[in-house]
């Protein structure tokens, strides 16, 4: 894999470290010492390379993974400790997450151990969630006497339905993996030492794909989240006439009919 130049840092260990390989871009959470914890500087440097990535004409895909013990086990507690409610708002981090939520290409996530609260949150912004075994996902923010608070109690709800969310939520019980596939939470359960070759084998695949109707064909699921169902199938019929203006459709369909492999552009 080829090393990404590194964005600026504030502190001596890069708190994302960034890779590409081949039309995969591939960004690993990086403090380790706090299993991921995410504080604002990491979040934005997290919002940064999606968006260079994003905007890179090279990469079709990106892949964001944690290590072996967490993907990320929430905001960083003692970083919120010390704010005040205007702090928090003065500070304005939703608009990070909201730079995360406008990416447009596909996020393979690649879930390892302790994905919780903010780390829950940022895996359910993600589109592939490929989770090992050994992932403990959940909402623990009760325990510290708050709830979620990045989309937590909507995504979540939306994904695995009220019961479990509110057993998750209000109850800070933790999911195994196999709970979270059962429940549609994540997309495939590996074993542990597969976990990262299985997402970027994910990622590789989706690369190869026409990348407008990548990227179309993810804002019509995403559409589904927050529309009724007539609504959606209206926006979903529009998208789907749009991708007839593409090259790659036009490539897709002669090179089905021609008994060939399509030669796909980008555009
Ligand atoms: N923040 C800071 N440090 C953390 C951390 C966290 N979330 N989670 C773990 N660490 C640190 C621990 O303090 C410990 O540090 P040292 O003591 O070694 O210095 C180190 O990571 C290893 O953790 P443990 O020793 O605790 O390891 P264990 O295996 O015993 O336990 C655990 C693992 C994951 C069960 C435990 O660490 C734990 O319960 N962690 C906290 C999990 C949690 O409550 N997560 C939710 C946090 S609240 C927002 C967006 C999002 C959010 C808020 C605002 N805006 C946009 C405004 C999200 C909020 C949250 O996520």
């Amino acid at each position: 894999m080829t090393a990404v130049e590194a964005k600026p840092m504030t502190t001596d260990e890069p708190l994302i470290l960034s890779e590409t390989d081949g039309r995969v871009g591939v960004i690993r959470l990086n403090r380790p010492k706090v299993l991921n914890a995410l504080n604002p500087q990491l979040m934005s440097q997290l919002a940064e390379q999606l968006e260079a990535f994003d905007a890179d004409d090279g990469i079709s895909c990106i892949v964001i993974s944690g290590n072996e013990r967490a993907w990320a086990a929430g905001a960083d507690i003692g970083d919120m400790a010390k704010q005040s409610a205007i702090d928090m708002y003065e500070r304005d981090q939703f608009a990070t997450w909201d730079r995360m939520k406008r990416i447009k290409k596909p996020i393979v996530a690649a879930v390892s151990g302790y994905a919780l609260g903010g780390g829950c949150e940022l895996m359910m912004l993600c589109d592939v969630i490929v989770a090992s075994e050994t992932a403990q996902i959940g909402q623990p923010e009760i325990n510290i006497g708050v709830m979620p608070g990045a989309g937590g109690t909507q995504r979540l709800t939306k994904a695995v339905g009220k019961a479990i969310a509110m057993d998750v939520i209000l109850g800070g019980r933790f999911l195994t993996a196999k709970e979270a596939l059962q429940f549609g939470l994540v997309s495939r359960v590996v074993p542990a030492e597969h976990y990262f070759t299985e997402a970027m084998r994910a990622a590789q695949k989706l690369a190869k794909m026409p990348l407008t109707a990548l990227k179309i064909a993810k804002e019509a699921v995403l559409k589904a989240h927050d529309s009724n169902l007539s609504d959606g199938l209206e926006y979903e019929r529009k998208l789907f006439y749009l991708l007839f203006a593409t090259e790659d459709q036009k490539e897709g369909m002669s090179a089905f009919v021609e008994k060939r492999k399509p030669n796909f552009k980008g555009r």
